[in-house]
């Protein structure tokens, strides 16, 4: 054999000796996932961020490590929704509140007074009806893996006790950027502003708005008792936040990646719910001894208030399609029954 030719051979056997080096460093470099979320690190969302970032990490052995970052840093969840559809970042968890305008169906989860309990919550989320809407983001290049507890929202304002519906009329009140939302605060009487959180802070204490309507973990966790001096307990509506992940970044996985990711949500959103109601049932206590004055909304003006809503429901059944909203009716009714 010539000598060129020895050495042609020599040349190809450590090119592919230092290739198969770089599969294998590939094989051991972690796999690394920008987790974005919008309340900050100490919030319930914060926490639960820590829990699912920790599980992935145990069940992949090292192999998948989740960047849990928080405060907005990535941008509001409009942002962050739209960099996962485009792959520039793989998962956030956010309000379904601002997925409306990628899929038309989650603003059955903007129904004001819809579900009245977490046992209905949590049977209504994690049930078909659930699944079915989640499952929807898939066309639209996102994954959906479970929901979170944002919880039953609440009404706070810088001006005025909130005893009466009339009481809202005037209120700047911020509302997240969602046609419902709008609508409803609309017909009660507020001056609805559609803002993202993450300037929320800031409005409230610049008085650029009165008010805002968040879950008493929210309001504790996000400071609003600094810059708002009335809590209206109205439980208009339960809100809950969905897990996501970039379908582009998704379908690059193996079966065992996609497993230990949804096996990790599962386990975050039961550790979530138990902790934000835990924290929400010493909230109003820690609300007050922070100096807010807190009313409850009588059921009569709860009622009053339902009422004057029903055009709004009718707009949100003809935005879901009427078989989903009736279905969603008759899902309901199942579980009441079922007590
Ligand atoms: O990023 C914050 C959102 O996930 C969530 O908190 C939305 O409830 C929300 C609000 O009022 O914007």
């Amino acid at each position: 054999m010539t000598f060129l030719r020895r050495t042609v051979i020599a040349a190809a056997a450590a090119v592919a000796l230092s290739a198969s080096f770089a599969v294998l460093a590939q094989d051991i470099k972690p796999r690394l996932i920008r987790f974005g979320y919008g309340l900050n690190e100490a919030s319930n969302q914060g926490r639960a961020a820590k829990v699912f970032a920790e599980a992935v990490e145990k069940a992949s052995g090292g192999k998948m490590k989740v960047r849990a970052i928080g405060a907005a840093a990535l941008g509001p969840d409009t942002q962050m929704q739209q960099a996962l559809i485009g792959g520039a970042q793989e998962m956030m968890v956010g309000s379904t509140a601002t997925l409306v305008g990628i899929t038309k169906e989650m603003a059955l989860w903007d129904t004001p007074f819809l579900i009245s309990n977490a046992r209905e919550a949590d049977t209504l989320l994690d049930g078909p009806i659930g699944d079915k809407i989640r499952n929807k983001l898939e066309e639209k290049g996102l994954v959906g893996l479970v929901y979170w507890e944002n919880g039953f929202r609440n009404l706070t304002n810088s001006k005025r006790p909130v005893t009466r519906v009339e009481d809202m009329d005037g209120i700047k009140l911020r509302v997240m950027q969602n046609n419902v939302f709008l609508s409803s605060f609309k017909t009660l009487g507020a001056n609805a502003v559609p803002m993202a959180f993450s300037e929320l802070f800031g409005a409230l204490e610049t008085k650029t708005v009165d008010g805002q309507e968040n879950p008493y973990n929210t309001i504790l966790s996000s400071k609003f008792y600094e810059v708002q001096k009335y809590l209206t307990v109205t439980n208009h509506v339960y809100s809950p936040w969905i897990v996501l992940v970039s379908k582009k970044w998704w379908d690059t996985l193996s079966k065992a990646e996609q497993a230990v990711l949804t096996d990790a949500a599962k386990a975050s959103r039961d550790y979530e719910r138990k902790d934000t109601r835990d924290e929400a049932s010493r909230a109003i206590a820690e609300l007050k001894a922070k100096g807010m004055l807190v009313n409850e909304l009588s059921p009569a003006e709860s009622e009053r208030m339902r009422g004057k809503l029903t055009a709004v429901y009718a707009d949100i059944g003809k935005e879901v399609g009427m078989d989903l909203w009736n279905d969603t009716q008759k899902e309901l009714a199942r579980i009441r029954a079922a007590k």
